[in-house]
């Protein structure tokens, strides 16, 4: 694919926000800004960061398109982080956007850190540089229109009584889904938002500051707490790299889909959720495709 001009980005982006906006009918519902997902295959895809390859990879290995257009019941879910960093950002962008503004069933996107409300500053953040070298003068008219979209993308998914799915962790001050759901109304007079896009576990109990400078470490006690109360067994996150593209710490996977050298990961990963059966899953893991 060649990149996208200017035009055709800022027309996708603007085709994206009007989707959600709209809510189009889809297989999954929405309340506040929280997905939740029916008991359909969900393909869980973490940060991208202008990784074009592996998304490439991820959606071939998955045919998500295929199966979407012969309206198969699969969803596609991504944590977020699509921007910053990596060679291909507006080339992922572009790609997420299409997909949703052509499969509004089957594909939610949520908001990473790299997606985050104004004025929560992220580091780096070499999108607009991008943007600039690429499109010269239209790039502040493209760079508005991707800040619309971002503010307009989901907080988290749930797929009932087995995961939450959201980019960073869960909000330690809060105990209650609704929280997660209305984060982006309280934000910034609650850090609930904040939290759910910066947080990071830790294996000891409690709460930690983190080296981020914004939102908390977590312990396993605390994940737990909290995915009892929203009623599922684990939480499905990204936000960090991890050597093999996944992680585990108590209840809580970390999911990491792209190879940037300067992650120096050695492979990346998705997730690929069966259909929803009524025993709770054994091993998340097992559910795990690293490449
Ligand atoms: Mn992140």
């Amino acid at each position: 694919m060649s990149v996208p001009d200017a035009g055709q980005l800022a027309d996708s982006l603007d085709k994206a926000t009007k989707t959600i906006t709209q809510s189009q009918p889809s297989l999954f519902s929405v309340t506040g800004r929280l997905v939740t997902l029916p008991s359909c295959e969900a393909i869980v895809v973490g940060d991208l960061h202008g990784d074009i390859s592996s998304l490439r990879y991820i959606l071939m290995k998955t045919w998500f398109k295929k199966r979407a257009e012969d309206g198969e019941p699969v969803v596609l879910v991504c944590m977020g982080d699509y921007v910053d960093r990596g060679p291909g950002q507006v080339e992922v962008l572009y790609i997420l956007t299409r997909l949703l503004t052509e499969y509004p069933r089957n594909v939610v996107l949520l908001r990473g850190n790299h997606e985050g409300p104004g004025d929560v500053g992220v580091s780096p953040h070499d999108f607009p540089h991008v943007l600039h070298r690429l499109y010269d003068e239209e790039s502040q008219s493209v760079y508005r229109r991707f800040r619309d979209f971002a503010d307009q993308l989901y907080t988290a998914a749930i797929s009932p009584r087995r995961a939450l799915i959201l980019h960073g962790g869960v909000p330690v001050g809060s105990q209650s889904l609704k929280d997660v759901a209305y984060a982006h109304r309280t934000h910034p007079e609650t850090d609930t938002l904040r939290q759910i896009l910066w947080n990071d576990p830790m294996p000891e109990q409690g709460i930690a500051g983190s080296v981020r400078g914004v939102g908390y470490l977590f312990g396993p006690d605390r994940a737990r707490r909290f995915l009892d109360a929203a009623g599922v067994q684990v939480l499905i996150r990204s936000h960090q790299s991890c050597e093999e593209g996944h992680s585990v710490i108590g209840d809580v996977h970390t999911i990491f889909s792209c190879k940037l050298p300067n992650y120096g990961n050695k492979k990346a990963a998705y997730m690929e959720l069966p259909k929803a059966a009524t025993e709770p899953v054994e091993n998340f893991s097992n559910y795990v495709k690293t490449f």
